[in-house]
């Protein structure tokens, strides 16, 4: 296929600015001349802007892990898309499982949250995944499809071109235990006929699906050579350098 791959980082609650610098010092060489694939960090708030004004005029982008749909308001704790193009950031994660677990993000507010992103030229990476209890009932199709029904709702199709999917099976992340490339694929697989069933076909060919879930050097080649999956959203193997650098050389 012609999708160009992603290789995304969610630093997810780790790094100061200071570390995140060391991390880039680290990294960039390590990556700087690595056109194959789009390469996306995902730091916390308050190491967003030292990590955008670092990779400034390389091919790396930032984005942010989470954000409100609206542009301000009474809203304590919160970031707004506004905010986040004003320090220049180009994606938001959406809909991540430890949001949703721990945040009560729902899908309704991812919703609210892409169509927000739409309107600021955000790229949003929103993550579909079901629970363990959901994969050994035999749930996972309906809930992926039913996460996809909610998030997706009226958002016209000229603009579901710029939406990016991570898959993230709840039961595989931070656990060591990941999703045999296999099953991987074939929920993969699922999500881009869901993405023709919503809007059309030319949408589920181009769509990049990313999995996520623990993601390291060890396993990146068998999920990258699966015809369905389009890239990688890599937490824990994302906050060391070298690790990371070897996952985005990933031989494929
Ligand atoms: C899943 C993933 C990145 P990890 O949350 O989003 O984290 O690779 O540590 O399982």
């Amino acid at each position: 296929s012609t999708r160009k791959k992603i290789i995304a980082g969610n630093w997810k609650m780790y790094k100061t600015p200071r570390e995140s610098l060391e991390f880039l010092n680290a990294f960039l060489p390590k990556v700087h001349d690595h056109e194959r694939d789009e390469i996306i960090i995902f730091p916390t708030a308050t190491s967003l802007s030292t990590v955008i004004d670092r990779v400034r005029g390389t091919h790396l982008r930032a984005g942010a892990q989470t954000m409100h749909w609206l542009n301000e308001g009474p809203y304590t704790g919160q970031t707004s898309p506004n905010m986040l193009t004003s320090i220049g950031a180009t994606h938001v994660l959406l809909g991540h499982s430890e949001r949703r677990l721990y945040a009560n993000e729902t899908y309704e507010h991812v919703n609210l949250k892409i169509k927000a992103a739409i309107a600021h030229d955000l790229i949003p990476v929103l993550c579909l995944g079901e629970l363990l209890v959901d994969r050994q009932g035999g749930f996972t199709r309906d809930i992926i499809m039913a996460q996809m029904g909610a998030a997706l709702s009226n958002i016209p199709t000229e603009n579901a071109k710029q939406i990016v999917i991570a898959y993230e099976p709840v039961w595989a992340i931070g656990t060591g235990s990941t999703a045999s490339p296999e099953i991987a694929n074939e929920v993969h697989s699922i999500i881009r006929s869901q993405l023709e069933w919503v809007f059309n076909a030319e949408i589920a060919n181009n769509t990049r699906i990313l999995y996520g879930g623990s993601v390291k050097p060890e396993n990146s080649a068998a999920l990258l050579t699966q015809p369905d999956i389009d890239g990688l959203l890599v937490g824990g193997a994302s906050l060391d350098p070298a690790c990371f650098a070897k996952i985005v050389h990933t031989k494929y």
